[in-house]
């Protein structure tokens, strides 16, 4: 009987699916186990053999957990909102709504056929408007809420009011505006709108007018985490500031408690520190400068600095290009000069700033006052100054940090020397170790110990305050895209109101076809009747549904509540997170923060939401490319260019198809004619391939193609389709193979050759129970020691790799058990049947399948996960070396469970061990159990 996968797997497939095999329910009876994918966004090219690698590491661990009798919650959905589901949907021309549920369902076709164990009754869909319902009620929530800083939670903005109406805000500044302060008694006479206005600076969820990354190619804005070097992270579209309106998620009230948090959840380090980075938590202080003017209006210029030991070292200031004060303070003299600078500045981005390495700069003209010895101080302007950090100005420190001495050099500043022999005049140094000269009252004290006395002086002369400043800032929560879920807000006369809780979900109006908006204000503001209603026309981003899904899977169909809470109280954290590091700054931040907020709201009992976080390596594939000008052209069009002198032409990269390259030459002339046409590459010839290179091509290397290990994508025409493979070996060799590749959390290129071997090891594995002449091979013997030593060895191996999720080197253990049984000629239930349970989560079809062929008549899944027993591994013989006086001579088999008596019985006995002490008498017979024998003769 021969092992025949495709019959094997649909037949379970469809067992499992009529049976219901992987619904579950909470059962306080049982011990949980909550394991949960990133869910996928359902995109149209449908799945990439590196999507399913976290999905089957997740699958191996949940049917492991059932069969160690865990209640295993382990469910799959879809983030169906959000850019790239509408970007595909208009790329092809249809309905999101439309395009959305055909990619769900061959997603679902596409996962079906990998024998995942999810419990599909529980799936959830962000643009369903069941789901949707509750992401607007958690906006909802986070518009009436505030975060009371005194108590580090969120309150209800009732409360805030409370506080208002009785002393004014003193107690409660606004986080991002702590000079407005205002008394009991002038809240009571602002109007509603200011009063609207004020409450909107504290909302969790808040709407503000300012500066935003707008990418006009998407139409949208993007929060910092879609953004890198300017550009969109999808689409890589250029991303400018715009001045729009927008919603805003006020994560920075929780920055804190997302660092603590972090104390006590099992993420990687390098997952930890990029959260860390990302908060950028300083602690500092900002001081205030007096500018030396003759006018009578007194000025200060605010910088924040975390190094407030280092004031008496300031030997110049450097403002933002953009601060307020460079119009007042610059000089006439010195004006034609700032604002060609400032006009210079204006077309670089942030990012582009702060990596510049040119020193560049200009003085205003102006001065200001050392606050303890009044020296009189430059200022200057410069772009490595960012306005949107600290106060958008610093006191620089030219011997303590590496761009202020660079700018110092540049500008010929002189410098001052604080830290004596620590300066050498040549580099900064950044320590905070040395001690204290030329620095006045803080003289002789080492620099860590005087951050406090000047943070100290300086709050009691009002001069300045210890402050604590976070690079991270709040999201942009608003997209003016279609395809999201509307924002549940109204507005009447200026002032937004959330809609009654009740009412929910307000449901996204079906518009046939629509354009991008260009503008800035939604792809809902073409809806005249919606906007006469007063409805906000921007929606949310693709992060909301994601920021709180897995809280739905508990309990998805319930109607009245979020999710009830008995039944989160039992599913509890996700005990294990499976998904990829680009998650890192925003879905993981965003969902541990709706998760703090929801706890505080006292709607679920823990404040986490993932207790454990792997994070699977990528599967890479091997991309082709060319080169091609600005505008797409071949640079030579007739040939294929060698990447050394496309370089030197600033060329760009583009991706071309393996398999086109392979197949070009066999494709008839229209086809080739079209492929070309598609990549905009009409006088390109295939050089090497279909043509013979050109002679003046032959002192140049290597000149067809450079090919480069990638990430699997669509747009590198470099994927390989799981689908491919299940229908060459079946879903088993499938699973195992990615399993097989390498550790999970590592990236690692896919390569189809070697998914012969792992197809090997199954048919071998097949061939312990069935031959494929003569029917059944398994018998029911007795197993042998040396047999169940074998199994044993492999139960103990298997369990301690998959608690360590080290699913490479059980795969291979699993190789060698089948080699070693095959070896011994076993083909014995006592030991092949364990075997089977062992690999069930791996290679769950064949399992199934050969555990009722040998007679079980109850599903494997409910079966339990062999027991490692020790008694079969322990050794029962040692081979012992044997030394005459303390010379090696033999080693000898003994018992080792043996009386000394006994062992000495048969050393002497031997006839090696006899030659050599022939004549001579024995002083001593030195016994070490376990370890040795020696013989003293003489
Ligand atoms: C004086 C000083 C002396 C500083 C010294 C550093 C070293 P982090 O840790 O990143 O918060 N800074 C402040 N605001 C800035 C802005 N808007 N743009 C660019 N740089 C800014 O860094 C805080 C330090 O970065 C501050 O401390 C300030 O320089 C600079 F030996 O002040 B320091």
């Amino acid at each position: 009987m021969q092992y025949n996968f495709e019959e094997i797997e649909k037949k379970w497939a469809k067992k499992w699916e009529i049976e219901n095999s992987y619904q579950v329910k909470s059962n306080p009876k049982y011990p949980k186990f909550y394991i949960l994918d990133m869910f996928p966004y359902p995109s149209g090219a449908g799945l990439h053999v590196g999507h399913p690698l976290g999905y089957i590491a997740s699958d191996i661990i949940s049917r492991y957990k059932r069969l160690k009798g865990f209640n295993v919650l382990h469910p799959m959905g879809f983030d169906s909102f959000g850019l790239p589901a509408e970007q595909y949907a208009i790329e092809n021309n249809v309905h999101p709504a439309v395009s959305t549920q055909e990619n769900i369902e061959n997603f679902k076709i596409q996962l079906a056929k990998l024998g995942f164990s999810y419990d599909w009754d529980r799936q959830v869909t962000t643009s369903d408007p069941n789901f949707y319902k509750w992401t607007q009620w958690i906006f909802v929530l986070l518009f009436q809420h505030f975060f009371n800083r005194s108590e580090k939670k969120a309150m209800p903005i009732e409360v805030l009011i409370e506080y208002f109406k009785k002393e004014g805000n003193i107690n409660h500044l606004a986080p991002n505006n702590e000079n407005f302060v205002f008394s009991a008694q002038q809240w009571n006479s602002f109007s509603d709108k200011e009063k609207a206005d004020i409450l909107m600076q504290y909302r969790l969820m808040y709407e503000s007018f300012g500066f935003c990354n707008w990418c006009e190619e998407l139409g949208t804005v993007l929060a910092n985490d879609e953004v890198e070097n300017g550009f969109s992270k999808r689409g890589n579209y250029p991303v400018v500031k715009k001045k729009l309106k927008q919603w805003n998620l006020r994560i920075t009230d929780y920055a804190d408690r997302l660092l603590e948090g972090l104390q006590t959840v099992d993420f990687s380090q390098s997952m930890k520190d990029m959260q860390t980075h990302w908060i950028g938590k300083s602690i500092g202080a900002n001081i205030q400068f007096q500018i030396d003017n003759q006018n009578d209006t007194i000025q200060y210029l605010s910088v924040f600095t975390t190094r407030p030991d280092t004031i008496f070292a300031v030997d110049f200031m450097v403002i933002a290009p953009e601060h307020e004060l460079v119009q007042s303070i610059t000089t006439l003299i010195q004006a034609p000069a700032v604002s060609e600078y400032i006009e210079q500045c204006r077309r670089k981005s942030d990012i582009d700033r702060m990596k510049e390495k040119k020193v560049t700069g200009c003085f205003t003209g102006a001065y200001c006052l050392n606050p303890f010895n009044q020296q009189k101080i430059p200022i200057y302007i410069s772009e490595y100054v960012l306005l949107g950090y600290g106060t958008g100005a610093i006191m620089a420190v030219p011997c303590g940090d590496e761009r202020d001495f660079n700018f110092a050099k540049h500008f010929n500043i002189p410098i001052t020397n604080i830290i004596g022999k620590h300066f050498n005049g040549q580099t900064a140094n950044p320590t905070k170790e040395a001690i204290l000269e030329n620095s006045d009252f803080l003289n002789g004290i080492v620099m860590s110990k005087a951050i406090d006395i000047v943070i100290d002086k300086l709050e009691a002369l009002k001069i300045g305050k210890k402050k604590i400043n976070y690079k991270m800032r709040d999201a942009a929560f608003s997209r003016q895209r279609y395809w999201g879920e509307p924002i549940p807000i109204k507005t009447k006369n200026g002032i937004a109101e959330s809609l009654p809780l009740e009412s929910l979900p307000l449901e996204l109006p079906y518009i046939e076809k629509y354009g991008l908006d260009k503008v800035g204000i939604g792809v809902l503001a073409q809806i005249k009747d919606w906007v006469e209603q007063g409805f906000e026309t921007l929606t949310m981003p693709g992060a909301a549904g994601s920021s709180w899904y897995f809280l739905r899977y508990m309990d998805n169909k319930n109607q009245h509540h979020l999710v009830d809470k008995t039944i989160s109280d039992y599913w509890n954290q996700v005990d294990l997170y499976v998904g990829g590091t680009e998650h890192a700054t925003g879905h993981l931040m965003y969902s541990r923060m709706w998760t703090k907020f929801l706890f505080d709201l006292g709607y679920i009992n823990f404040d986490e939401p993932f207790k454990k976080l792997i994070n699977q390596g990528m599967i890479l594939g091997e991309s082709f490319y060319t080169w091609v000008d600005e505008a797409n052209k071949l640079i030579y069009p007739n040939h294929i260019l060698i990447s050394g002198q496309a370089q030197t032409l600033k060329a760009k990269k583009i991706p071309f198809a393996e398999r086109f390259l392979k197949t070009l030459g066999k494709l008839d002339i229209d086809k080739k004619a079209i492929f070309l046409k598609e990549m905009n590459l009409e006088n390109y010839k295939l050089v090497g391939i279909d043509t013979p290179k050109p002679a003046n091509f032959d002192d140049h290397k290597g000149f067809d193609f450079e090919c480069q290990i990638d990430k699997m994508s669509k747009s590198k025409y470099n994927v390989v389709n799981p689908d491919d493979i299940v229908k060459q070996y079946g879903a088993d060799t499938f699973r195992l193979y990615e399993m097989f590749l390498g550790p999970i959390e590592q990236s690692k290129p896919w390569n189809t050759h070697s998914i012969e071997g792992v197809h090997r090891f199954i048919k071998k594995l097949w061939r312990l129970f069935y031959d494929d002449h003569t029917h059944q091979n398994w018998n029911t013997e007795k197993a042998t020691s040396q047999e169940l030593k074998i199994l044993h060895k492999t139960i103990k191996k298997i369990e301690e790799d998959i608690e360590k999720f080290s699913f490479n080197t059980a795969v291979s253990t699993f190789m060698i058990c089948v080699n070693e049984l095959f070896d011994l000629k076993c083909h014995k239930k006592e030991v092949l049947e364990p075997l089977i349970v062992l690999l069930f989560p791996f290679a769950p079809h064949i399992c199934e399948e050969l555990w009722e062929k040998i007679g079980n008549p109850y599903s494997i899944m409910n079966t339990k996960f062999p027991r490692y027993d020790p008694i079969y591994l322990i050794e029962q013989s040692k081979n012992y070396p044997i030394s005459i006086n303390g010379k090696h001579r033999l080693n000898l088999d003994l018992p080792l469970d043996a009386e000394e008596q006994f062992i000495k019985n048969v050393v002497l006995e031997n006839e090696v061990v006899k030659k050599w002490i022939e004549g001579k008498s024995i002083n001593k017979f030195i016994f070490i159990k376990n370890k040795m024998i020696n013989l003293v003769i003489q």
